[in-house]
């Protein structure tokens, strides 16, 4: 039997599945990933752009890094790999998509049962009162202020040292705990608590991703090459 059969044969007949993915499943539509090449901007890595210190050392830095995202997001179509999860949840009973993605190329994809870990990159909040917005700027034109407030508004994403938003991790950790399979996709399984959902796992792991990751050795299936070529073919 192939990978690509016994994933099959995994898939076949599960009525609860849950799917986490990465940065890798948007790379084919042409988003940069974090790790690896192409993720340099301006010759900053993304771990020092991505924290709250950054933002409090150079808020305007930082924006100006997510307005460059969000063009390269907004000129960019979802691929193969985003349709072929948009299937697979049209014909399963329980379907929880989980991404640490903040691109939103599954929701224009047409996924419907989505939870963004990580946060949208297409929202704006405050960063003393509740205000957020869906901001469709691309370009930096100051730092944006609230209008409530007039404190500084921050991208709506989740950086390093912050809390994951409570309800959707709690989502999250329930979708996978009440799944009969878990599939893996385009995700280095660095960051956590993210990468410890695949560790929570109780039942078989399909991983996709280009290279190994810290948990090829112990999930069910690994399947090695692009998620915009192998999600299609695991699942039409
Ligand atoms: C392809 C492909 C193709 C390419 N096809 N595959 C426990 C242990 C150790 C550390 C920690 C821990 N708990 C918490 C931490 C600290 C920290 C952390 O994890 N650090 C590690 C780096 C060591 N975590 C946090 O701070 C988190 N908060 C937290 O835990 O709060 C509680 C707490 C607070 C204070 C102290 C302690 C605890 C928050 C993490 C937030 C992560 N935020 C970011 C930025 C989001 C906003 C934005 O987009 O700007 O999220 S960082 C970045 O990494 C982004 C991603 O979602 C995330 C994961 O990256 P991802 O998606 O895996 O991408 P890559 O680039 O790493 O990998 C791409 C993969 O695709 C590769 O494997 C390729 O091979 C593959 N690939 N093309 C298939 N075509
Ligand atoms: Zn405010």
């Amino acid at each position: 039997m192939t990978p690509l059969e016994k994933a099959r044969g995994l898939l076949a007949g599960a009525e609860r599945v849950a799917v986490l993915t990465g940065a890798g499943i948007s790379a084919e539509s042409g988003i940069p990933t974090f790790r690896g090449p192409g993720g340099l901007w301006r010759n900053f890595r993304p771990e020092e752009l991505a924290t709250p210190e950054a933002f409090a050392k150079d808020p305007q830095l930082v924006w100006e890094w997510y307005m460059w995202r969000r063009g390269l997001i907004a000129e960019a179509q979802p691929n193969p790999g985003h349709r072929a999860l948009v299937g697979l949840e049209r014909r399963t009973l329980v379907f929880t998509l989980i991404t640490q993605n903040v691109d939103g190329l599954h929701d224009r994809a047409g996924s419907k049962n989505i939870r963004k870990i990580h946060g949208d990159i297409w929202l704006s909040r405050c960063t003393r009162c509740a205000y957020q917005r869906v901001d469709k700027s691309t370009a930096v034109d100051g730092i944006p202020q609230c209008p409530e407030c007039r404190a500084v508004l921050r991208p709506g994403v989740v950086w390093f040292g912050e809390q994951l938003p409570r309800l959707v991790w709690d989502d999250a950790e329930r979708a996978v705990h009440d799944s009969q399979v878990l599939i893996v996709a385009g995700t280095s399984a660095q960051v956590y608590p993210a990468a410890g959902l695949i560790s929570q796992a109780r039942v078989p792991v399909i991983e996709i991703n280009i290279d190994d990751t810290p948990f090829t050795s112990s999930v069910a299936v690994a399947l090695r090459g692009l998620s915009g070529e192998l999600l299609p073919k695991l699942l039409f």
